[in-house]
């Protein structure tokens, strides 16, 4: 017991004290004007919340999204903390970020919460959440078709450093017929149809892009039903546009996969779920392109372990996170395990997913414990195998996981 219990405390010392880069988020640099959510009414009225406390309510899901953010979020806080223990991933959240800051997490109400929210000075509160959720890097989610965003980007921004920019391309490549008019108007002559000409002007759109934003990777969520090869506008774009053009800037290219978008719209921005998809797609379009990288990830809990072996098969795929309905202490330290058990420590454990720029503090915090847990069973194993583990293999083990493998890929590292 005395040598597991060392074990563990070294382990979880070590990743606590492990600064990450965290490669998938919904934030925004401080310089894309009135991108940025922050604070306690932000932080109840999180989609998955908004979720969570109709299941209890016996309000319709348009009468709350009709009221103001503020009447929203009392709601949420006495429905989902104060009638009830906050047992939910997301609500616990929110008593993690409130505990983080000294708040009582026990309040009946917002009172004390709101006003210590608004009275921080954005800067140093933006200082306070990267140093306390122990964040170098924060990659952003970047639209160039949001004109709100567009915007932002047009008046060419100095972004904070901490801030890395991802160019997700979702419209283009999963709407087409509706994308392609948002081109035009930009100046892209582009038609539903298409052909040669269409695919070479998504490239200039693309590399413009890459031109201002110098994105990390490019990027797109893509739905359950997602499968290559397919005579699909969407595949003539991955294989024609998205594919050079990588390669091109040596850029990886992102899949996010397994999404249902809207199953229920009545929830809106909440109303999106889940299904299983087919990975034969992503170990086709790893075959026919060794020269590109793939960052994955899955949504469904069952496509986890045919990714790590689609891994296993193709190099240039490198598994990262737990995304969205993923991101739960009991199914990160799973995940974590099975990936540790088939791909060693080449693949990335965690993105955050945050909106909510506090949200940093608590899926940063949860998941290190997470995380913690499954590299500890890894290393207890490899000890009874003979192997000791050393200060150094922690050391290094953890550094790559936390930040060192998205590091390599994002080109952080020289
Ligand atoms: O498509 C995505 O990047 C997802 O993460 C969605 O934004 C989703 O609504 C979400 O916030 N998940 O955590
Ligand atoms: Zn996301």
């Amino acid at each position: 017991m005395e040598r597991q219990s060392n074990l563990a405390d070294l382990v979880s010392n070590a990743v606590n004290g492990a600064q990450v880069v965290d490669l998938h988020t919904h934030l925004f640099a401080p310089q894309l004007t009135g991108m940025n959510l922050a604070g306690i009414d932000e932080l109840l009225t999180y989609h998955y919340l908004i979720a969570e406390v109709l299941r209890f309510e016996s309000v319709t899901p348009e009468w709350l999204l009709s009221q103001p953010k503020s009447v929203q979020a009392d709601l949420v806080w006495q429905s989902l903390f104060v009638d009830r223990t906050p047992l939910s991933e997301a609500a616990s959240g929110v008593i993690t970020v409130l505990s983080a800051f000294g708040l009582d997490p026990q309040s009946k109400n917002l009172r004390e919460a709101r006003a210590f929210f608004s009275a921080r000075d954005p800067v140093s509160h933006l200082d306070e959440v990267l140093r306390i959720a122990g964040v170098d890097h924060v990659t952003m989610t970047n639209d160039p078709l949001d004109p709100l965003e567009r915007k932002s980007w047009d008046e060419k921004p100095e972004i904070d450093s901490r801030f890395l920019s991802a160019l997700r391309i979702d419209p283009i490549l999963n709407d087409w017929p509706s994308s392609f008019k948002s081109l035009r108007s930009n100046g892209y002559d582009v038609s539903v149809d298409l052909d040669d000409q269409d695919v070479a002007e998504v490239r200039r759109f693309l590399d413009d892009w890459i031109g201002k934003m110098r994105p990390r990777y490019l990027a797109v969520s893509l739905p359950d039903s997602f499968s290559y090869p397919e005579d699909s506008q969407r595949n003539c774009l991955i294989r024609s546009a998205v594919m050079p053009t990588c390669r091109e800037h040596a850029l990886p290219f992102a899949m996010m996969i397994g999404v249902r978008r809207q199953v229920n719209r009545r929830l809106a921005g909440a109303g999106d779920g889940v299904g299983l998809a087919d990975l034969t797609a992503i170990e086709r379009l790893a075959d026919d392109h060794p020269d590109n990288r793939f960052l994955v990830t899955t949504l469904a809990r069952e496509n986890l372990h045919g990714l790590c072996v689609v891994a296993r098969k193709f190099a240039n795929v490198l598994p990262f996170g737990c995304w969205w309905f993923m991101n739960n202490p009991s199914l990160v330290e799973d995940t974590t395990l099975m990936r540790l058990e088939m791909l060693g420590r080449s693949f990335v454990p965690q993105h955050s997913d945050a909106r909510i720029l506090e949200q940093l503090i608590y899926k940063w915090s949860h998941a290190r414990r997470s995380i913690a847990r499954a590299l500890t069973t890894r290393y207890e194993a490899l000890e009874d195998s003979g192997r000791v583990i050393t200060k150094d293999d922690v050391k290094r083990d953890v550094t790559a996981l936390m930040s060192g493998v998205a590091s390599e890929w994002l080109g952080l590292t020289c």
